[in-house]
Formats: structure tokens, C-alpha cells, sequence
């Protein structure tokens, strides 16, 4: 009999990812998405299934994290075998400016989605993977930080996430239940969110390149990170529910790279060879070189890469970097896209689109360029 999966945040880079993953391996798929005034489901369309076509594998239901009789209601009807929890309001800079719905859907979503399972009878049937964070480090007690690194968190977003690691353990403890943490580093993917660093560059600097745009503005530049590929990840969501018991995992790659690299990488990736100039809030990117066609619209001299300070965070976590030898020795798991591959998978997706929109723009159609923020 093929499993069933419900997965929270389909919807969102990994829940795609994962949904696609978990169809290959023959599971009927179950995703929650959230009602919106416009069409939120564009990561999935691509594995949509018309409901009236005869047995479909991908299902949706309109849900909520902070809607527990929804929640409960859609857990009871679907009887999962596996749930993964990847739902989340998941920026950092966000939670800052909406800490209590961070809060609701990040720490209290994960218990009553957890509790859902509880009050049904189901606490020994379903498997739970809970999309706990690096962020949970913030500032960081040791380096690399592994399993059994103390946490410090340092945002809204992850004390909410804090709260939904421990619960998880606690359910696990308490109850018996396979619930676990993956501790995911940085991932990405040409799926990620505009406004999360690593695409806003990429789509920032593809739109530079052909001349839809003139500058980029970003926050702290010096922040290091462990950025892996989303398609990897997921991956070892699926095998921490495949296990004999349950356990914690950190999935990273074990490699770590600033900002500025990943924007100076992505440059390289349309042609231009950026050099940085200046410190602190009067750093700029300024084109060396341009190298083939990708970018026509630039000159050596521009400035297309300058600091605002509306992107520094009130508190930053400054410096991440995992170790994934635990998951490699137990699960045999290895990333297999390094962080340069991905660049240039994000760079070619973005400059594709920006092609695309720069093309109607020579043919007199008006289209919007949103804020990436
Ligand atoms: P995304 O922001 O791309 O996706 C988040 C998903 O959660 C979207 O489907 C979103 O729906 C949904 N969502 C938001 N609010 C609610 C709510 N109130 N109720 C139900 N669903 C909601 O995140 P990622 O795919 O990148 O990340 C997946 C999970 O992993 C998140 O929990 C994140 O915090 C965590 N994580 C991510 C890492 C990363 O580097 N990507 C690293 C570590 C952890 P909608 O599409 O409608 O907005
Ligand atoms: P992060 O990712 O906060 O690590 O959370 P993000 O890409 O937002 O920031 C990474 C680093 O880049 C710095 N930065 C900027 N960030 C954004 N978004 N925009 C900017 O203009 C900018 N300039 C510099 C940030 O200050 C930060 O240091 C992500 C999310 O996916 C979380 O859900 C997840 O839990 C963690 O990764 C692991």
C-alpha cells in the first residue's frame, strides 16, 4: 500500500521539493495551503492534479497553522503516516517586525499540529519531521555546531523555533511518538524566496545585467553562512522519517562563504568581475570587467552593489557553519551540489526571467518589477 504524507508549507521552496520527492517514491501527497486573494501555488503547478482526473496522488486542503480544529480536522480525514512540518513564517528580518505571529505559527503551530495527532489516537502511527533551523545557534557557543551544540537564539523567528524543537522532543519523550528535529543550515534553490539574500541577489543582479535595474541594496555583507541546495535537503527530511528510532540531525555541507561572496560569485556567473570598495555602510560593488553578452547593460565603473542600513537586522546572527558527519556516518547522506553549482543554477534561472521580462518591455508591454526586499 502506498504511504501518505502530509506535508505544511507545500506550498513553500522546500514543501515543492519535498512533495516531488515523496511522489517519485509513489506516496499519495497531502498539502496544506493557506487561502490568498491571488494564486499562491506556483512552486507545485508543475505537479498539480486535476481532483477530477480518476485516483490523484497530490492533494490540497485550505489550512493554517494557527487554525488548530482545521488542523485537526485535516490530519483526522487524511491519516497520515508521515507529517512533515515545514510551515512557517520563515524570515528572520520579518519576525522581527511580527514576533507574535511568529510566534503563533512557528512555535505554537508545531504543538497543535503535534497535539492533533495526540488527541486523534494517532500519536503511534504517524511519523513527524519538524524544519528546525540553524538559526537556533545564533550566537553560536562552538564551531562547527553539531547536534549537541548549545542554542542562543537571536530573533523572534527563532526563539519561536526553539519552542517547536523542544516540543517535538518533548512529544517524542512524553509520548513515544517518532517526532524529530532536522536542524537544516541555509538552502536554496531558483525556488527560494525573492526576499531571502541569496535569490535577491541573483534576481537583483540578472535584472542589473540586462538593464532593468541599476543598483542592489543590501544589509550586513560580512555574515557567513552554510548554504546548501534545497533538492539535497529535503532528501534527508524524508530519510530522518525511514529511520528504526527517532533522532536529530544537522543537514549542512560544512563549507562556509560570506554575502559578499555569493555577490561576487553571481556576477562571475553573468560575465562581470566585481570589486568592493569602501567599508561599512559606504561599501560598494563596483563592475571591474565584463566578460561575453549576458550582460549588456553594464560598464566597468558602475556601482551596482551598495549597503542600506534598513537590511541590518536588531540583533544578526553573524556567523553559521554546520557539521553534517552525524548524518553522513548513521544515514550515509552527502550533499551533491556544491554551493558554486547552485550560483550558477540560480543565476541562469534568474537571467532566463529577466530575459523574458526585458523582451515584453522592448515590446511596449508595462511589467511591474516587485521590491525585492
Ligand atoms: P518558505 O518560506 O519558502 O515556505 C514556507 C511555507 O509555509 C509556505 O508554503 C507558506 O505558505 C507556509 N506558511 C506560512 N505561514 C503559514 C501559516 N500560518 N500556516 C500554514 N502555512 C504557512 O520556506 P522554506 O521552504 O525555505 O522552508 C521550509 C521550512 O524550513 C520553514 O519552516 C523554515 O522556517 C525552515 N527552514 C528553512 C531553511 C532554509 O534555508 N530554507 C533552513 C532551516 C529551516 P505561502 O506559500 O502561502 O506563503
Ligand atoms: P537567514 O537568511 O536569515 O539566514 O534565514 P537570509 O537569506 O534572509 O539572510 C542571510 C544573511 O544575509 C544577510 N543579509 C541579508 N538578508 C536579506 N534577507 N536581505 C538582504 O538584503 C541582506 N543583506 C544581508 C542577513 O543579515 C543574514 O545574515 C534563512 C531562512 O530560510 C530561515 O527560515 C532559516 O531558518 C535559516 O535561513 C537557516
Amino acid at each position: 500500500m502506498a504511504k501518505t504524507a502530509l506535508i505544511t508549507g507545500i506550498t513553500g521552496q522546500d514543501g515543492s521539493y519535498l512533495a516531488e520527492h515523496l511522489l517519485a517514491k509513489g506516496y499519495d501527497v497531502h498539502g496544506i495551503k493557506r487561502r490568498a486573494s491571488m494564486l499562491n501555488t506556483q512552486r507545485i503547478d508543475h505537479i498539480y492534479e486535476d481532483p477530477h482526473e480518476p485516483d490523484p496522488r497530490l492533494h490540497l486542503h485550505y489550512g493554517d497553522l494557527t487554525d488548530s480544529s482545521n488542523l485537526t480536522r485535516i490530519v483526522g480525514d487524511v491519516r497520515p503516516d508521515e507529517i512533515y512540518n515545514l510551515g512557517a513564517q520563515s524570515h528572520v528580518a520579518v519576525s522581527f517586525e511580527q514576533p507574535e505571529y511568529t510566534a503563533d505559527v512557528d512555535g505554537l503551530g508545531t504543538l497543535r499540529l503535534l497535539e492533533s495527532v495526540r488527541l486523534l489516537g494517532l500519536t503511534d502511527t504517524v511519523r513527524f519531521y519538524q524544519a528546525s533551523t540553524s538559526e537556533l545557534y545564533g550566537l553560536v557557543q562552538e564551531t562547527p555546531q553539531t547536534e549537541t551544540t548549545p542554542f542562543y537564539p537571536r530573533s523572534p523567528y527563532a526563539v519561536a523555533k526553539l519552542y517547536a524543537y523542544w516540543i517535538t522532543v518533548n512529544y517524542r519523550e512524553s509520548y513515544g511518538m517518532y517526532a524529530c528535529n532536522g536542524i537544516l543550515f541555509n538552502h536554496e534553490s531558483p525556488r527560494r524566496g525573492e526576499t531571502f539574500v541569496t535569490r535577491k541577489i541573483t534576481r537583483g543582479l540578472a535584472h542589473i545585467a540586462l538593464g532593468l535595474d541599476s543598483c542592489l541594496y543590501l544589509g550586513n555583507m560580512d555574515a557567513l553562512r552554510d548554504w546548501g541546495h534545497a533538492k539535497d535537503y529535503v532528501v534527508l527530511q524524508w530519510m530522518l522519517l525511514q529511520q528504526d528510532q527517532p533522532k536529530d540531525y544537522v543537514i549542512a555541507t560544512g563549507e562556509q562563504h560570506s554575502v559578499r561572496d555569493f555577490v561576487r560569485w553571481s556576477a562571475e556567473a553573468l560575465g562581470v568581475t566585481l570589486r568592493f570598495e569602501g567599508v561599512g555602510v559606504e561599501e560598494v560593488g563596483v563592475v571591474e570587467a565584463v566578460d561575453g553578452d549576458l550582460a549588456p547593460g553594464l560598464r566597468p565603473g558602475d556601482v551596482v552593489v551598495r549597503v542600506d542600513p534598513r537590511y541590518f537586522r536588531p540583533a544578526e546572527v553573524e556567523t553559521l557553519l554546520g557539521d553534517p558527519r552525524l548524518a553522513e556516518a548513521d544515514l550515509g547522506w552527502k550533499p551533491t551540489v556544491g554551493v558554486r553549482e547552485m550560483v550558477r543554477e540560480m543565476v541562469e534561472h534568474d537571467h532566463d526571467a529577466a530575459r523574458r521580462t526585458a523582451l515584453l518591455k522592448q515590446h511596449g508591454f508595462d511589467v511591474p518589477l516587485t521590491a525585492g526586499e
